[in-house]
């Protein structure tokens, strides 16, 4: 099976007797929550909540119905929601009905969902008729053309008759419903977006075991419970907000999921004051934002307890006025898509938590730090991070290739980090030597957006490199030879009618003569940055 590489026997044996891995579904922390306590509030989304019976229900009618309307457990699904409680309950639907999703971003454009339409050959797509790609029917009939079009499509803010997404998870709307097949924890729940750094997006399958025991940890270092209610003002499918404890931990706990838009300072305060946010997840661009509010004089909501920060690299500087600007507890997060998570932890001296990115979660993740011939690193020594572990992926979906070097033999996945780790554990991220810009937390492959440049007729070589920024952390520099000079709007416009992410368009420009190339013939990025900073 290629879809999934499994964990060898000996390690799952050990991950289920230690109580990991417990063969429940990853829908079962709402369904726990719906029998104890149906009428608590699970989310805040505008002006509507949803009770945890309701969003147990919702999904149940929803999963039914996608069984009776032929779909069947193993199916592949491609969903693309905002920020709304629908995100949750389709969510909840496909892992009930055992159909496997990838939760694409709402800022992804045509070239990124078809390249999981590509990979995932999806039985069913969940959209938005309100994003640019579906407001017209253009994308989907190319789909149609080459044969990739899912069998159905569901739409949010839809009126198409059957497609409309309202009306599959209203539990009045008597649609026929079909019974629910057995659940399959072991097996892939759901594919997670891969950072990446290679010229196609990389999938991750997660299963329920696995994920489920990431969730169900962090509720407990973060100590998430009923009364927390937790602000989701950054992208919901990200695996951050979905599992760091995110609203999966959340939901487990018992506790609130409001959601917001956008993380901009004055919108949130507002929905935080309104319905009495004890914790936020943010990245380092965001708490910047808020830091400078709070500077300009918005008060901070009083409700306000915890402020986890992570998905890029978060200055010792800024940390340490999070608790006397924001008035509460500061969790630094390390974590990725494909697994291992850090976590600074809520006791832990003020020192630690302002220098540091935290340790791992399981007391099974099996983190190494290596030099660049793969020996030992010392405390203290900065290294590249290889990780395996109870809810790390031992390999991307149908991505052979690419896993035989981002593994070793011993099933350590390489996630490109370079990292210190101190005698006690804890991790400080010091770099990386993966081809990537961390974009405020927004990860571009810079090897993708050089493959869509190349596809210009005037370019004849192309580089994306990380530049230093003050308010994103990192931005993209595209360093270009081509035959003549073009203008930067023209090499936008040029991308932007390739479909891609709007998040990933290079912020600057830059012409050279030649592209330094190092021993094995790639852009030398090092050689690049250095003349960047340095211009002679
Ligand atoms: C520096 N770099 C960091 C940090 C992630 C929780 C939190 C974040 C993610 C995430 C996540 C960093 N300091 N605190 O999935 O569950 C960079 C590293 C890492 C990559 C992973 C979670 N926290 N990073 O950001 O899959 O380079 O996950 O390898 O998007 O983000 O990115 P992603």
């Amino acid at each position: 099976m290629d879809d999934f590489t499994p964990w060898p026997e000996d390690l799952a044996r050990r991950y289920r007797e230690r109580g990991y891995w417990r063969g429940l579904p990853l829908s079962d922390g709402v369904r726990a929550q719906a029998a104890a306590r149906p009428g608590a509030c699970a989310i805040l989304c505008g002006n509507r909540s949803f009770s945890y019976g309701a969003l147990d229900r919702m999904s149940s009618v929803m999963a039914g119905r996608l069984i009776a309307a032929g779909l069947r457990p193993g199916d592949h699904a491609v969903v693309q929601l905002p920020n709304r409680a629908e995100f949750y309950i389709t969510f909840l639907a496909l892992l009930k009905a055992g159909i496997r999703p990838v939760n694409a971003l709402y800022s992804h454009r045509a070239h990124e969902m078809q390249a999981y339409v590509e990979q995932l050959d999806p039985a069913l797509l969940v959209g938005s008729r309100a994003h640019p790609l579906f407001a017209e029917d253009g994308f989907l009939d190319a789909l149609r053309r080459d044969g990739l079009a899912p069998r159905l499509g569901l739409w949010l803010d839809g009126s198409e008759p059957g497609q409309d997404l309202a009306q599959w998870m209203d539990p009045e709307a008597g649609l026929p419903e079909a019974p629910l097949p057995a659940p399959a924890p072991a097996g892939v729940a759901f594919f997670q977006l891969s950072g990446g750094s290679t010229g196609t997006p990389k999938l991750i399958p997660r299963t329920h075991d696995d994920y489920d025991y990431s969730v169900r940890a962090s509720v407990e270092i973060c100590g998430v419970d009923a009364e927390t209610r937790f602000l989701v003002a950054l992208p919901a499918a990200h695996n951050y907000l979905l599992s760091s404890p995110g609203a999966l931990g959340v939901f487990r706990a018992g506790g609130t999921v409001v959601m917001a838009e956008s993380p901009e300072p004055h919108l949130c305060f507002g929905i935080m004051r309104r319905h009495r946010v004890t914790m936020a997840a943010l990245v380092p661009s965001a708490v910047a934002l808020w830091l400078e509010a709070v500077r300009d004089g918005l008060p901070v909501p009083e409700s306000l307890r915890l402020v986890q920060v992570g998905g890029a690299s978060f200055a010792e500087a800024q940390a340490r006025q999070v608790p006397d600007l924001l008035g509460c507890a500061l969790q630094q997060v390390f974590g990725m898509a494909e697994g291992l998570v850090n976590y600074t932890r809520l006791d832990d001296p003020p020192e630690r938590v302002f220098a540091t990115q935290g340790r791992p979660i399981s007391p099974d993740d099996e983190v190494r730090v290596l030099d660049r011939e793969g020996r030992p690193c010392a405390p203290g020594q900065t290294g590249r991070l290889w990780v395996r572990g109870p809810y790390t992926f031992r390999g991307y979906f149908r991505s052979p290739e690419h896993n035989a070097t981002a593994f070793d033999a011993e099933g350590f996945y390489h996630s490109g980090d370079l990292v210190r780790r101190d005698a006690d554990g804890y991790l400080s991220v010091v770099g990386r030597v993966k081809d990537q810009i961390n974009r405020g937390g927004e990860k571009i492959a810079a090897e993708e957006v050089e493959g869509l440049l190349l596809r210009h007729p005037d370019i004849i070589q192309a580089a994306l490199v990380a530049q230093p920024d003050a308010r994103l952390g990192e931005r993209g520099c595209a360093v270009l030879v081509a035959r003549k000079k073009l203008r930067a709007v023209e090499l936008r416009r040029h991308l932007i009618a390739l479909g891609v992410a709007e998040y990933k368009l290079p912020d600057r420009f830059a012409f050279a003569e030649t592209i330094p190339l190092t021993p094995v013939g790639k852009p030398d990025k090092k050689a690049l940055r250095a003349a960047m900073l340095h211009p002679r």
